[in-house]
């Protein structure tokens, strides 16, 4: 494979995951769509496209030895993106902690030739795809905080069954 498309990611555990999955249940009558499957629910830290396979394989090697700051965020509503149509799940205020690991991770990501986006961090758990309404639903389940110490890399395949994601390495969780 000459490229790898490539992303940074939180990657909740089973129960946190169910408990999201919860979230875009309650949600798809207001907004329909499609919800994500369950085990592909994730926080995105870092989106790096399609990535060259030596440069990939370089990540895959450091990510090793990348600590993550640990940290929560309290995901506490639900919003939509209009392009493309989603519903999301996120924290009302992004915790200045998980800020500041986007930055670090980005500043980091330097080194490996990436520069980081135009846009702010929104940070957000996609639960529908396709919705068909503009407005999220008024209120969202109890607010879910969400402990993380380490991060992911994930190689996002096509498959004839949409996209398959591929977890690849892992950050190493503080000693
Ligand atoms: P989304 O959930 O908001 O669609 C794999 O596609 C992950 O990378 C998803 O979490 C997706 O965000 C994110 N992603 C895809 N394209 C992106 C882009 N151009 N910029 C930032 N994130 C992107």
């Amino acid at each position: 494979m000459p490229t790898a498309r490539l992303f940074y990611a939180l990657w909740p555990d089973p129960p946190m995951a169910q408990t999201l999955s919860t979230w875009a249940a309650l949600a798809q009558p207001h907004s329909h769509g499609r919800p994500m499957r369950t085990e592909t629910l994730h926080m995105t830290l870092a989106f790096l496209g399609q990535v060259e396979r030596e440069i990939a394989d370089e990540l895959i090697d450091a990510t090793a030895y990348h600590r993550l700051q640990p940290g929560s965020v309290t995901l506490d509503r639900y919003g939509v993106f209009d392009r493309p149509r989603i519903l999301w799940a996120g924290p009302a205020q992004t915790p200045d902690g998980l800020q500041a690991s986007h930055d670090g991770l980005w500043l980091w990501l330097s080194a490996f030739g990436f520069a980081p986006p135009a846009q702010p961090f929104r940070p957000h758990v996609t639960l529908l795809r396709n919705i068909e309404r503009h407005d999220p639903p008024a209120s969202a389940p109890p607010p879910l905080t969400w402990r993380y110490d380490r991060m992911v890399l994930v190689a996002s395949e096509s498959t004839d069954g949409g996209s398959r994601y591929r977890v690849v390495a892992r950050s190493r969780p503080q000693p």
